[in-house]
C-alpha cells in the first residue's frame, strides 16, 4: 500500500513538474547568418579591412522567434537585459564567430550586435533557453553547419562571381534537406548580391525544418557573391612581420 502511495505521489510530481514547465509561444526560428562582404559594397562602395581576427566566413546575426504569419515576438523583458558575464566562457569564440556588423561599414560604426540580439530576440524566447543556452545554440549551429564550405564545394566561392538563387538554395538543401531563405542587398552599381541566409529551425532550435514562411528577400535569379574585406594587420603584427624581413 505505501508503495502504491509514493509511485502515485512520483507520478502526481512528473505530471505537475511537466505542466509548469511553458511550451515556446512562438512558432519556429530563424537562424540568421550574414555575409561580411555584402556589407562593405552596399555603403559606399568602400570597406574597411579588419583587424579583427575573424575568420573568412559566414557571420551568426542572431537566432529570431518567428510566428508563421510572418511575424515576431521583440523586446519582451526590460527585467533580464544582456549580462556579458553570464557568457563569459563563450566570448573568444563569438569575437570570431559572431562579429559585429558595423566593423565593415564606411565609416566602422560599432555598436553591440550581441546585446541586441539577446534583448531583442533572447528575451522572447525564455521558455526555451536562458543567456547562456541562447548564445551556444548559435554556436553549436554555427559549428554544425559551414554554410561556406557547402557552398564552395558546389563552386560558388566569394569571388565577385555571379550565380544562380536556385543553385545556392539548393546547395544548402543538399545538406539540411531544407531550402535557406536568401536576403539580397544591392553593391554600388545596384546588382543584388548574397547578404543574408535564413536558416529555418523548429521552435526548440533542435532540428532544421522547411521554413513554414519565408519573406520576399529582393533577390534577383543570379546574384553576386562578392569578396570577403581584406584583413589589415594590426600594429604588432606589422613589426613582427618587418623585424622578420629586416632579420633575413
Ligand atoms: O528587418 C529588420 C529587423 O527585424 C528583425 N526581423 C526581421 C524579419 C523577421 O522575419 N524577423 C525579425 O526578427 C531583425 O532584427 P535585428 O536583430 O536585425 O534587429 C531584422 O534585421
Amino acid at each position: 500500500m505505501r508503495g502504491i502511495i509514493i509511485v502515485s505521489f512520483l507520478i502526481l510530481q512528473s505530471l505537475v513538474a511537466s505542466s509548469s514547465q511553458s511550451a515556446p509561444d512562438f512558432n519556429f526560428f530563424y537562424w540568421v547568418n550574414y555575409w561580411p562582404g555584402a556589407i562593405c559594397d552596399s555603403q559606399k562602395g568602400c570597406c574597411p579591412p579588419t583587424i579583427r581576427d575573424t575568420a573568412s566566413d559566414f557571420m551568426i546575426h542572431g537566432l529570431w522567434p518567428q510566428f508563421i504569419n510572418g511575424t515576431w515576438p521583440a523586446f519582451c523583458d526590460q527585467t533580464n537585459l544582456f549580462d556579458i558575464s553570464k557568457i563569459s566562457d563563450l566570448i573568444s569564440k563569438m569575437e570570431r564567430k559572431w562579429a559585429e556588423w558595423g566593423v565593415w561599414t564606411c565609416p566602422s560604426n560599432e555598436t553591440n550586435l550581441w546585446e541586441h540580439e539577446w534583448n531583442k530576440h533572447g528575451t522572447c524566447v525564455q521558455s526555451v533557453f536562458d543567456h547562456h543556452s541562447y548564445f551556444q545554440t548559435n554556436l553549436k549551429f554555427k559549428q554544425k553547419l559551414n554554410l561556406l564550405n557547402i557552398l564552395k564545394q558546389k563552386g560558388i566561392k566569394p569571388n565577385d562571381g555571379f550565380y544562380g538563387l536556385d543553385e545556392i538554395k539548393n546547395a544548402i538543401k543538399c545538406v539540411i534537406g531544407f531550402a535557406p531563405g536568401i536576403e539580397c542587398n544591392e553593391d554600388v552599381k545596384g546588382n543584388k548580391q548574397l547578404f543574408q541566409f535564413y536558416i529555418c529551425l523548429d521552435n526548440y532550435a533542435k532540428e532544421f525544418v522547411e521554413c513554414p514562411y519565408v519573406p520576399d528577400k529582393s533577390c534577383a535569379s543570379k546574384i553576386k557573391f562578392p569578396k570577403f574585406p581584406k584583413k589589415r594587420f594590426s600594429l604588432s603584427e606589422s613589426l613582427s612581420a618587418m623585424s622578420s624581413v629586416s632579420t633575413t
